[in-house]
């Protein structure tokens, strides 16, 4: 009797602190937990159609190629927190092109062999970021109602839990638009040949500017050109957006510029840059 409690003690212990899926079944002897995930060719066209799991040195099957998607695995983690890996997969409608988002679908293992595969999320042109929220994990999937073709730039965040394998939606938050005191959008636009002028003292030297807007066709994105008072035009490559909004708050004597809903540009003495550049 008190060799089975220590036994028991033991066991909890282990898997209590098991951060390392593999201490699951230290005690047991057997390894029902995955090693890794890869994806497999469809020999008929060489693309990755197909998803395999290593599990105690055996391959399992979980996606046959013969279903013909084109799947990506996007990260492997253990989402549902059961101490086993899972794979977060992408799944691409336009095989590996970018002409329309991929969705997203979680596989779990079942530990008997056997693996769940979720429904597919929304479609987003973004990985899913993975947000601890009220003690779970959650998958958050920005979506873009319109995509290239339309002119809408709006965006909804879709949390996901994980249950029983399964992506359950569990909120719904529209991102927020950053108010601009003067705007330009590629809504309003009669025709792609179009070329439109927002006018606004960007520099301050109460003489307006020039916000140059032509439409880039493929995606119906506004793309850019400054032409300052003081007769020098900056035209900032790969500047592109459905909505160009002017701030108020300035950088380096130029005001702000929020591009979509919440991308800010700042003048750095040369060019406008977001955030994440240099
Ligand atoms: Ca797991
Ligand atoms: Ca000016």
């Amino acid at each position: 009797m008190k060799t089975s409690i220590v036994f028991v003690a033991l066991s909890l212990l282990l898997y209590g602190c098991g951060n390392d899926p593999k201490q699951k079944q230290a005690e047991a002897g057997s390894d029902t937990t995955v090693d890794s995930f890869y994806v497999t060719e469809n020999p008929n066209d060489g693309l990755m159609r197909g998803l395999s799991a290593s599990v105690d040195g055996k391959t399992i099957s979980i996606i046959d190629t013969t279903e013909h998607l084109y799947l990506v695995i996007d990260s492997v983690l253990d989402y549902d927190q059961d101490n086993d890996l899972d794979a977060l997969m992408i799944y691409s409608e336009s095989g590996g092109g970018n002409c329309c988002p991929d969705a997203y679908f979680l596989v779990t293992n079942n530990g008997n062999g056997t693996f769940t595969r979720s429904a597919m999320t929304e479609p987003s042109y973004h990985s899913p970021t993975l947000e601890k929220w009220k003690g779970q994990n959650t998958l958050l999937v920005r979506t873009n109602d319109a995509g290239p073709d339309g002119d809408d730039y709006k965006e909804t965040i879709i949390r996901y839990a994980v249950e029983k394998g399964q992506l359950k939606v569990i909120e719904k938050l529209e991102t927020k638009e950053i108010p601009a005191i003067k705007e330009i959008k590629a809504s309003g636009f009669e025709s792609v040949e179009d070329v439109n002028d927002l006018l606004f003292d960007l520099d301050g030297d109460n003489i307006a500017d020039t916000i140059r807007c032509s439409i880039w066709e493929r995606w119906n994105l506004l793309v850019p050109d400054f032409l300052f008072s003081d007769g020098s035009v900056y035209d900032k490559n790969g500047m592109s957006a459905k909505r160009i909004g002017i701030l108020s708050s300035k950088t380096n004597g130029r005001n702000d510029l929020v591009l979509d809903l919440n991308r800010v540009y700042k003048w750095d003495g040369k060019a406008y840059k977001d955030g994440e550049e240099e």
